[in-house]
């Protein structure tokens, strides 16, 4: 059985080969970047010169327990590094990612970034996407009607039925940092993620999904024997 965690840390660990002293970076979300925030706090503590923004309150609080110095991203416009895990990655380095529910804040950092690179244990290398369902956030204020204009789009591209459900946890809905809903989406295989991606985010209502195409500069898979890299 291999160990998932010592994956993700050797995937962590090559990761911070990129950093470079005097470095604005993207600190992602979950289990996979928390070690590479772990490696972040270390540097710092030998003084280096590095900043960080967080994708999410959790990583915030983890970055700021390391001593790590955190820049909001309305205080900046350059990240010059962002690196965060994934639930799913295909050969073309699309990716699923919001199992966290940390998607919105992960995708505008992602974007921003100059260098974009994902880390992940190799259960997460997929040859096409959809196994794990999608998030989509959603405004709390809409939120019928936006199912409603989901369902719709998720029709008109071939996804006529695919169950929506609204994440939940102890029987209350999942708030995301932002104070929003995720709906998760069971699709099964996305052939088009890039064409599925525009066309939810035409959807009034619908914040962000965690589809993100075209953004990612490297994977670096992490298993018991090593780490792959896909770039
Ligand atoms: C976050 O990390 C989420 O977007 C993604 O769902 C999650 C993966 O978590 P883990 O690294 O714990 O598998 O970026």
């Amino acid at each position: 059985m291999m160990d998932k965690d010592a994956g993700k840390k050797r995937a962590a660990e090559e990761a911070a080969k990129h950093i470079e002293r005097g470095m604005t970076l993207g600190l992602g979300t979950g289990s996979t970047a928390a070690h590479f925030v772990d490696i972040v706090g270390a540097l710092v503590a030998d003084g280096w010169d590095l900043r960080g923004v967080p994708t999410s309150e959790a990583t915030r609080a983890h970055a700021e327990r390391l001593g790590v110095s955190i820049i909001e991203p309305n205080e900046t416009t350059i990240i010059d590094l962002a690196v965060d895990g994934a639930d799913e990655a295909d050969p073309s380095l699309n990716l699923i990612k919001g199992g966290g529910a940390a998607l919105l804040r992960e995708k505008i950092i992602a974007h921003a970034a100059k260098k974009f690179i994902v880390i992940a244990d190799k259960s997460k290398r997929v040859a096409a996407l959809g196994a794990f369902p999608l998030p989509i956030e959603i405004s709390p204020y809409s939120w019928a009607l936006t199912v409603a204009a989901l369902r719709r789009t998720l029709s008109e591209n071939g996804f006529d039925g695919a169950p929506l459900e609204l994440r939940a946890h102890d029987g209350a809905p999942v708030k995301t940092d932002g104070g929003n809903l995720i709906i998760d989406a069971r699709l099964g295989r996305i052939d088009d993620p890039a064409a599925l991606e525009k066309a939810l985010a035409a959807i009034p209502g619908v914040l962000e999904c965690g589809l993100f195409c075209a953004m990612t500069d490297m994977v670096i898979y992490g298993d018991e024997d090593g780490i792959s890299i896909a770039s």
